[in-house]
């Protein structure tokens, strides 16, 4: 069924709105045009995100629900070593739907452990303290507003015990080979021997599927990006026409990248607070890649970042995988 959250607005901090002018007008600046899907992330961009969840054709919020659900005991298993306490944190929570399988499974088996949630969104975060100990009576939670790396630098102050970090979602598939390579390196320095890593990975798959994901018939993907430009509109005093700009997606079987553009239907110029951007007419702003992998690059990304992968967990479809990774 649909989450019913709805995250109410978060406002962004002046820096913060410097930095994505700057991201910006950067983007738009730059050939071919870009915009980086990390700041599809607003309130309205988060309720958009949750239809797609729901939506037919968007399967891999379905395959890891599917994983989290019915095979909860051995997800949980791999993650406990021997009677040891430890910190269960996850990057990018959201609601946090699928780990409250694992989490009520642990409550369950009285494992000591700490639910540390970390987003960028402070509602997420007064979401989750005000109701998950509501539904798990018991969890010992400690939410962390903000950035992925300076929370854990937080968490890591916070307690010596043993971690596990859970990344889910295939969020690691937003960033480029180069940029997912790095942040697991920057990950395994935020770790010490022993620790764990429990990542989502979207996997290949027939190239119709994963394009249908993204692509979807009812065109919530499509609101999807334009609503980025309704936010720099918003929030950086922008005019462009939605009207003007379409959705186009492709997946290339080969390399398992999956890209999201808006292109502009006419020759127009868009006045974002003193910059003047022009697009021709076809000209397109290359706005997310969603990477697919094989199971083997998955493996090389965790031994390039120097860990070990030590187990997997598919659907039962094998389009999606949950690996655990030890430092
Ligand atoms: C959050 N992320 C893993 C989603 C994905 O599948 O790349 C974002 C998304 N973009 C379009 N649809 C969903």
């Amino acid at each position: 069924g649909s989450p019913a959250i709805v995250f109410g607005a978060y406002h962004l901090k002046k820096d913060k709105t410097d930095n994505f002018y700057k991201d910006v007008i950067s983007g738009l600046r730059s050939t071919p045009k870009r915009l980086n899907s990390k700041y599809f992330y607003d309130a309205k961009g988060d309720k958009i995100f949750q239809e797609i969840m729901n939506c037919q054709e968007y399967y891999p919020t379905r395959c890891e629900m599917e994983i989290f659900s019915e095979k909860t005991a051995e997800l949980a298993e791999a993650i406990i070593a021997e009677g040891d306490g430890f910190d269960l944190i996850e990057l990018g929570a959201g609601d946090a739907t699928k780990s409250l399988y694992l989490l009520e499974y642990l409550l369950k088996q009285k494992t000591d452990f700490t639910y540390l949630p970390i987003d960028i969104s402070g509602n997420v975060i007064n979401y989750l303290t005000d109701n998950l100990p509501v539904t798990l009576p018991g969890l010992k939670i400690q939410g962390l507003n903000g950035e992925y790396f300076e929370m854990l630098k937080e968490a890591a102050a916070m307690s010596q015990r043993r971690k596990v970090v859970m990344f889910l979602g295939s969020n690691i598939g937003n960033m480029t080979a180069g940029d997912a390579a790095a942040f697991c390196k920057t990950l395994r320095e935020h770790l010490a021997e022993g620790d764990m890593v429990l990542m989502g990975f979207d996997l290949k798959k027939n190239p119709k599927t994963v394009l249908a994901a993204y692509n979807d018939s009812e065109g919530i993907t499509k609101r999807f990006n334009l609503n980025l430009l309704e936010r720099i509109n918003r929030e950086l005093h922008a005019d462009f026409h939605l009207s003007k700009f379409d959705h186009y997606a492709t997946y290339d079987p080969e390399t398992g990248a999956c890209k999201s553009y808006l292109v502009s239907l006419e020759d127009q110029e868009v006045t974002i607070g003193k910059e003047h951007i022009r697009f021709r007419k076809d000209e397109y702003i290359y706005m997310e890649i969603s990477q697919k992998f094989t199971v083997l690059q998955t493996e090389q990304i965790a031994d390039n970042a120097g860990f070990k992968a030590i187990n997997c967990f598919f659907d039962s479809k094998k389009w999606f995988l949950d690996a655990i990774w030890m430092a």
